[in-house]
Formats: C-alpha cells, sequence, structure tokens
C-alpha cells in the first residue's frame, strides 16, 4: 500500500518517526508521507526522521505547548475546534496514488485518545480511502491510562475501518521499565506494520511466488473491520542447517542450495509457528477473527512448496471463521525466512475485555 502516516500525540509521533527509519531501509516504500499532531512542542521537537515541515502543535491556547497531561476530554475538544486546519495540513499529501490512511496513537495519555477519533471522522468524511488506526494500548497499572484506551478505542471503533492493536502490556516484562523498552517496541511495531504495508508492492525485477499477494488482499483483510492483531518471525536459514559447528561445517552451511528437503520444510513450519505462538502484537484467539492473512518470504529454494500449503491449512484451521488470504515472496539472495500473519476482524480481545472494566 501507499499510506500517509499520521501521528497523534507522544507515542503517535515516535512511532511514525520509526515508520520512516523502517520505509527508508526497504526495497520498496509505503510511506507516502507523514504528519504529526501534538499538544506538545517538546514531544514534536524531539522526533528525529519526520520532516519538520510534517510536525504540527494544536490546542496551544488550551495546553500551552506542554501536552494535554491525560485529559483525553480536553484534547477532543481543541482538536474539534481545529478539526479542518488539522485537516487541511493533510490535503496536499493525500494525492490520488494514496492508497490508505493510517493513524498511529498510544490510547492510554490525553492527546492520543482525544484527538485521534476527532481527525479520524473529519477524514473519513472528506475522503474515500480507508482509514486504519495504530491502537498502542497502555500498560495495567495506571487506572487513567486503561480508562482513556477504553474509551479511545470505542471511540474509534465507529470511525476507523480497522485498528491495528499493539498492546504494551504484553510486551513488557514485570521488571522493564516502559521508558527503557520504548524504543525496541516501537521498532519492532514498525517493523511488522512495514513488512504488512509492503506486502503486495513487489519490486519489477524479482520473481513471481507460486501464490502472490496484491496490495488489495492487505486492504481487504483489513476491511474486516474491529481490531487487528500481527504476528512476525524471522530466523537465519543457516539456523535449520544440520552442521557442526567448524570450519567445514561453515563453509558446508553456506551452500544453502544443499539444504535437505525436511530442513526446508522445517524452515517454513518452525517459523510460521513462532510467528502464530509467539507475540502478536494483541494477544487474540484467532478463532475470533473473520479474515486472516498470511506471507512467506525466504530466498526462493527454501519457500517448500508442501509446507508452505500445509501451513496455510494450519492457519486456515485456526482461524476457522476467517476469510484467508496468503502468499509467498521469494527473496533471491535472501539468507532468512519470514512469516507475516495478520488476523483482523476481531471483536473480542482479553485485553480490550479488561480495559472495558475501566472504561465501562
Ligand atoms: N509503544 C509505545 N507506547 C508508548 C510510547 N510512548 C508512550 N506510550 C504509551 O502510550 C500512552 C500514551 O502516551 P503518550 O502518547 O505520550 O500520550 P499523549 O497522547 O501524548 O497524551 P498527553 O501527553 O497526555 O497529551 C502511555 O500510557 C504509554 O503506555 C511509545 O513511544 N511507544
Ligand atoms: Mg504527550
Amino acid at each position: 500500500m501507499d499510506v500517509v502516516a499520521v501521528g497523534v500525540g507522544g507515542a503517535g509521533g515516535r512511532i511514525v518517526d520509526e515508520l520512516h527509519r523502517d520505509d527508508a531501509g526497504r526495497s520498496v516504500s509505503y510511506l507516502a508521507a507523514s504528519r504529526v499532531f501534538d499538544t506538545d512542542t517538546s514531544s514534536l521537537g524531539a522526533l528525529d526522521r519526520v520532516p519538520s515541515d510534517a510536525r504540527h502543535p494544536f490546542g496551544t491556547l488550551e495546553f500551552d505547548g506542554s501536552g494535554a497531561d491525560s485529559d483525553a476530554d480536553a484534547a477532543r475538544d481543541a482538536a474539534a475546534d481545529q478539526a479542518t486546519e488539522l485537516r487541511r495540513e493533510l490535503d496536499e499529501v493525500i494525492t490520488t496514488s494514496v492508497t490508505g490512511i493510517l493513524l498511529v496513537a498510544g490510547l492510554g495519555g490525553g492527546t492520543g485518545p482525544g484527538a485521534t477519533p476527532v481527525l479520524a471522522e473529519e477524514l473519513t468524511r472528506v475522503y474515500d480511502r480507508p482509514v486504519h488506526c495504530v491502537s498502542v494500548l497502555p500498560t495495567g497499572d495506571d487506572e487513567t491510562a486503561c480508562e482513556n484506551a477504553a474509551r479511545g478505542v470505542e471511540a474509534l471503533d465507529s470511525v476507523v475501518d480497522c485498528q491495528i492493536a499493539f498492546d504494551n502490556d504484553a510486551w513488557i516484562g514485570e521488571d522493564d521499565s516502559l521508558e527503557d523498552r520504548l524504543p525496541a517496541l516501537n521498532r519492532e511495531l514498525a517493523d511488522r506494520l512495514g513488512s504488512l504495508l509492503v506486502a503486495g508492492e513487489v519490486e519489477a525485477a524479482s520473481p513471481v511466488g507460486e501464490s502472490v499477494l496484491d496490495e488489495t488482499d492487505v486492504a481487504a483483510t483489513l476491511d474486516a473491520g474491529g481490531l487487528a492483531t500481527i504476528g512476525h518471525a524471522s530466523a537465519p536459514v543457516s539456523k535449520f542447517r544440520d552442521v557442526e559447528d567448524s570450519l567445514v561445517g561453515r563453509l558446508k552451511g553456506s551452500l544453502l542450495e544443499d539444504a535437505s528437503d525436511m530442513e526446508r520444510r522445517e524452515a517454513v513450519t518452525s517459523t510460521l509457528q513462532w510467528a502464530v505462538r509467539g507475540q502478536l502484537t494483541l494477544d487474540c484467539d484467532p478463532a475470533e477473527s473473520t479474515s486472516a492473512l498470511v506471507l512467506f518470504s525466504g530466498p526462493p529454494d527454501w519457500l517448500h512448496r508442501g509446507a508452505v500449503a500445509d501451513g496455510r491449512d494450519w492457519v486456515a484451521e485456526l482461524s476457522t471463521n476467517a476469510e484467508l488470504r496468503s502468499g509467498d515472496a521469494p527473496v533471491p539472495g535472501g539468507d532468512s525466512i519470514s512469516v507475516l500473519v495478520v488476523f483482523a476482524g476481531i471483536e473480542r480481545a482479553p485485553r480490550i475485555e479488561d480495559l472495558q472494566w475501566y472504561g465501562g
């Protein structure tokens, strides 16, 4: 897809910053442009990759440029007063080639959950493009944050096409400090979003897979609405070579085309299982999804046809109620195998039910 990413609030801005980094490192670009809106001018100033003229403070009269301090109602009112101005900042970048608008916000503070639904409503009113939101959920120890998030998820549910959820709580160990972990979490999230947004965007010169996803498959998967969760795993193919750790072994290991049928099968199967059973961005039961997507990529020799077909069947069985789209993307000369899975159209997930208890 070719998206305009719009960060709202501190977390939104930092994640859009990471999307720029991710996009710059890929051979095909998915990021047409970005904008970041915040009530806090110092958060805007601390961004790295988002161009300066793409950073816009708002609500400066109300908040004096120092953020909404978790007051989501006040942030919503400030955004509503300036909705037209904010949307106009996007007019010049939402060109005909743009296939979607990706809002990004942490829903535990004030600016994110307050302003994002207002902006989403304004954008869906004016543009005939899908509007998706990356909704970051707070950790479980702060009541105000949980209440803001519960209300934010609900307000966004009625205005955006789909919310791709990222649950900080599931990604932070008991002894971790959130602050220390944020850069790594933002990188991981940007990497998964990037992998999804480039799925189906192939370089002209690259070989075609057995079954190919195109960008309309990504849009159609997210079109299921509700919540979406992304799983991803990647492993060097050398990991699946049964070679002793010796010089001879390493030389042998570099001859990837020598991999046995069993090694190639194992590489596809275990990477898929890590993608689904490792850490999804939001924990959920795939059986709750109404649409799903799975994409296998790696060196052409390693995309074992039988294992890819079995893997697809396995995902279809887990997501029994979902329409499943799948594909493979050969990466000539690549040295790792990766699997991306998406479950969308989810209405129920344990963490969302926890949050609803606060927002009820
Ligand atoms: N994954 C991730 N989560 C973040 C990050 N920064 C903050 N969060 C989470 O998102 C929630 C909202 O934080 P911010 O985005 O800073 O809040 P805000 O929208 O700027 O709202 P105010 O500062 O109150 O105006 C916090 O409760 C954290 O759980 C980030 O960089 N990455
Ligand atoms: Mg802030």
